[in-house]
Formats: structure tokens, C-alpha cells, sequence
């Protein structure tokens, strides 16, 4: 049987012509038109990327490798005794774009154990680090610690075809995805469980062992899962993403991308959001009366009103590209129906969910009134015991990090050269707009 390194030789071979030929052959060929709006308005849908790992419908939501995302929570094999499925058939879907058979993630998840052991140097750099540092800071700057285990670094120097950039590029992305997850871990137990450290598991597969290492009892094993999954990957021009490939375009190996992406992703317009709408709710319920005071529809539909009056914007509600319900909620909702339904903080993003659209529509700026995937996130998490909002953003990049790598990978077996797109001077700006 294949292993995952050769099945993706055949499919980065296989899919070669066509960019070559995209490029060869249509070169000239015009995809869009960019506005003094969208230069001025942070690339805001400038058409300017290329990534066959997802796609992001604004009706739809995102389709990983052309499913969506109940098609690949059904269709990916399942870890026994859990719901969800194997982080690591996931990858495999995602690099591949096959779902896996059983004995392919078996494969995958055996070549995450052998790679995992996370070097004892980056702990200390851990340690060293003051308590009160960011726990995304701690987390890049673990990562980074460990580029000088990089093999495309050292083939890359002993003189290396481009053909076969790839090749170092995904071993270091196995290396560094199966060492991520206990990285994660250990920062949560050192910077907030009094540095009382639990060791993997190497029976465990990935979502199992991080579930395990973090101390939360099954079924966080399945939310660990549904996570990692749900936040890997949203098309190329996030800014996390874009931020990922931008770095490798530079050829810097996949440890200096992933923990520039992580940099990223600790914004509050980014991956930090999450923390936010969960702060938010808990200030509604507080605001409402308690968690023995469950509102009607009419009072949430004040409340609601009251937020929006007041010139405020309600969190967990819009999103730059989506048009509709963020499939992530979706999935992150019938997860809480499932496991959680009674639970107070539930109940109350239930009744926001069922009154919010329609006064969003009614109020008429937004461009989008329904829920995006931070409006469910934060309540699933702090159900489970952990309360760490800072953490939460942790939790996300250990998702993101599967999609970004898997694009890097990509990137180098497709050839994709640096980027770099040209700037323009103010000056430059009136005269095209006629002004000067
Ligand atoms: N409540 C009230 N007003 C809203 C709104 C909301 N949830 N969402 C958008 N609007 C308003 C905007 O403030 C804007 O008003 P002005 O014209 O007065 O500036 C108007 O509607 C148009 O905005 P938009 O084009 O629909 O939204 P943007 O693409 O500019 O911004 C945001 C998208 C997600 C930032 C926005 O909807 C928002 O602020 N939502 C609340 C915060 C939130 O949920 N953040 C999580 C983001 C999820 C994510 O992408 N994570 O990575």
C-alpha cells in the first residue's frame, strides 16, 4: 500500500501540467480588476491566490478538498469510541484530496507517533519564558525554536532539485504537526495547571493524546477533533494563511512560517475573536439575570435592539466573505444540541441564534446577519472545564497549522514562486483617479 509520501508524489506530479500549462499558455489571460476601494481596503477579495486545499463559497461556506463540511465529518473514518474523526485521516484528506481507507490513516497516525517527541530544548525555552507571556507567544516561539531541525534546510544546502522542494518540506511538516499538539498542551498545563506537566499517551491518536495530555476527560477527545478540524483551514487570504504561505514563498522552512502564521492568528480581528463573543455572552447572561434566568425571545429581542441602538455590534454575527450561517457553527451547534444542550450559556446563543438574524436584516448594515464560528466556540470549551480564554487561540492554531501545511507542501511540489505583488504611491493614486 501507498504511504502518504508517495500517493502525494503521484497526485503533485499528476497536477503539475496543469499550472504549467495555466501559466505557459494563458499567461496573459485577465481574472479580475482590483479598485482604489480594494487597494486602499486591505486587498479586501482581490483575486490573487491559488489553493486547491479549500474554498470558501460566500452562500456556502468552506469545502475542504471539495467537501463540505458534513460530507467530511460523515465520510472520514471515525476513532473508535468517538464521533468525530481521526485529525490525521483529515490531513490525509486534505493533502491528498482522497478520503483515506482505514489502513491509510492507520499509516498516517503511526507517522505522527514516530515523529512526535518533542525536543526536550524546546520545553526549557518554554520554561524560560516570563509566566505572564502570551500563550500564543509561547507557542510561536516554540515552534521557531525547533528550525534548526529542518531538513529542507540542510538538503536545501547541500544543493537540491526545485523539482523536489517538496519532498524535506513534508517531512518537516510531519515532524512539526506531530509534535504540536503536546507543545500545545504543555503550555496550557505549565502557564495555568501549576506547571503539573501529563505525558502522552502513545497509544492515543492525535485529538485523543492532545484531549488526554490538556487533562479533559472524553468527550473532549471528540471537541479536541471537531476543532482542529473546523478551524484548519479557510482558503488562502486570511490572514493567517496568507501570512503561512507568504513566509515559505521566501523558501523559509516550514518552523519560520507556521510560527509567523501564529502571529498572525493572535490578533483580536483574527483568530482572537473567539475569546471575545465568549466574553460578550457571558456579560449578556450576567445582564439577564444569571444562569437560572433563561430569557424569552422578546427580552434576548430588546436586549439585541438595546446593543445595536447604542451604536454597538453584536459578536459572533457577520464575517468579511460568508453570505449564510457559518457551516462551523452549524457543526460547533448540533455538537452542543447533542452534548450540552441545557447548559445555561448554551441556552442563551441558542435564543441569540433565533432572534439576531432577523433584527440584523431589520437594522440593515450588516452585510451578513448570520452567526459566524466564534459565536459557538468559546461555549464548548468553557462547558469542558477550560476557562483560559488567552488559550483559546492556541487551540485554533493547532488547527490551522494542518491547512497551512498542507498548503506549503503545495506550494513547493507546484513550483509557486516568492510573492510579491507591487505598491503604489499615494501620489501614483490621485493621478489615476484624475484628481491631480
Ligand atoms: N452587529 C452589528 N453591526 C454589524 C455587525 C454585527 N454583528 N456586523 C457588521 N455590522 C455593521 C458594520 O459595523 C458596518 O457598519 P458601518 O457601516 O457603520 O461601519 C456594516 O454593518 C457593514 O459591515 P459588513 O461589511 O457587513 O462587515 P465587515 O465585512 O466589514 O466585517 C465582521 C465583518 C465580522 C468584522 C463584522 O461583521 C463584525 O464586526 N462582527 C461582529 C464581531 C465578530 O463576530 N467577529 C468575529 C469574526 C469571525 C472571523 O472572521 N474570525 O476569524
Amino acid at each position: 500500500m501507498a504511504t502518504l509520501k508517495e500517493k502525494l508524489e503521484e497526485k503533485i506530479v499528476g497536477w503539475r501540467p496543469r499550472t504549467t500549462r495555466l501559466l505557459k499558455e494563458y499567461g496573459n489571460v485577465k481574472v479580475g480588476e482590483v479598485t482604489m476601494e480594494q487597494l486602499i481596503g486591505g486587498m479586501r477579495s482581490i483575486k490573487s491566490l491559488v489553493t486547491d486545499i479549500s474554498y470558501l463559497d460566500p452562500m456556502e461556506g468552506i469545502r475542504f478538498r471539495g467537501y463540505t463540511i458534513p460530507e467530511t465529518l460523515e465520510k472520514l473514518p471515525k476513532v473508535p469510541g468517538g464521533k468525530m474523526p481521526y485529525v490525521e485521516g483529515f490531513f490525509y484528506l486534505l493533502l491528498t484530496g482522497e478520503i483515506p481507507t482505514e489502513e491509510d490513516v492507520k499509516l498516517v497516525v503511526e507517522e505522527f507517533k514516530k515523529r512526535k517527541e518533542v525536543p526536550q530544548y524546546v520545553f526549557d525555552v518554554l520554561k524560560a519564558m516570563p509566566k505572564d507571556s502570551h500563550p500564543m507567544a509561547m507557542f510561536s516561539a516554540a515552534v521557531v525554536s525547533m528550525q534548526r531541525e529542518s531538513i529542507f534546510v540542510k538538503e536545501y544546502n547541500a544543493g537540491l532539485n526545485k523539482m523536489d522542494y517538496w519532498k524535506p518540506t513534508f517531512e518537516d511538516a510531519m515532524n512539526l504537526m506531530a509534535r504540536i499538539p503536546e507543545i500545545a498542551a504543555f503550555i496550557y498545563r505549565w502557564k495555568y495547571k501549576g506547571g503539573n506537566i501529563i505525558p502522552s499517551d502513545p497509544t492515543l491518536d492525535l485529538g485523543g493524546d492532545f484531549a488526554h495530555m490538556m487533562g479533559i476527560a472524553s468527550p473532549y477527545d471528540d471537541v479536541a477533533r471537531l476543532y482542529f478540524i473546523l478551524h484548519s483551514d479557510h482558503e488562502s487570504g486570511n490572514v493567517s494563511a496568507h501570512t503561512g504561505h507568504l513566509v515559505a514563498s521566501a523558501l523559509s522552512d516550514v518552523y519560520y512560517a507556521i510560527s509567523a502564521m501564529l502571529d498572525g492568528l493572535a490578533g483580536p480581528l483574527h483568530g482572537l475573536a473567539n475569546q471575545e463573543v465568549l466574553a460578550w455572552i457571558q456579560g449578556v447572561m450576567e445582564k439577564m439575570g444569571g444562569e437560572n434566568k433563561i430569557p424569552t425571545e422578546e427580552e434576548m429581542s430588546k436586549f439585541v435592539w438595546d446593543t445595536l441602538n447604542s451604536g454597538q455590534v453584536i459578536p459572533g454575527y457577520g464575517h468579511a466573505v460568508l453570505r449564510k450561517t457559518d457551516p462551523r457553527y452549524t457543526a460547533q451547534r448540533e455538537f452542543c444540541l447533542e452534548n450540552l444542550p441545557d447548559y445555561p450559556l448554551f441556552k442563551y446563543v441558542d435564543i441569540l441564534y433565533r432572534v439576531t438574524p432577523d433584527i440584523l436584516l431589520k437594522h440593515g448594515k450588516a452585510k451578513n446577519p448570520w452567526p459566524n464560528v466564534d459565536a459557538q466556540s468559546g461555549v464548548i470549551q468553557w462547558y469542558y472545564g477550560l476557562k483560559e480564554y488567552d488559550y483559546y487561540t492556541v487551540l485554533f492554531g493547532v488547527g490551522r497549522s494542518l491547512g497551512i501545511l498542507a498548503n506549503i507542501i503545495w506550494d513547493r511540489g507546484l513550483g509557486y514562486p516568492l510573492e510579491r505583488p507591487k505598491s503604489l504611491t499615494t501620489d501614483m493614486l490621485e493621478a489615476i483617479a484624475g484628481i491631480k
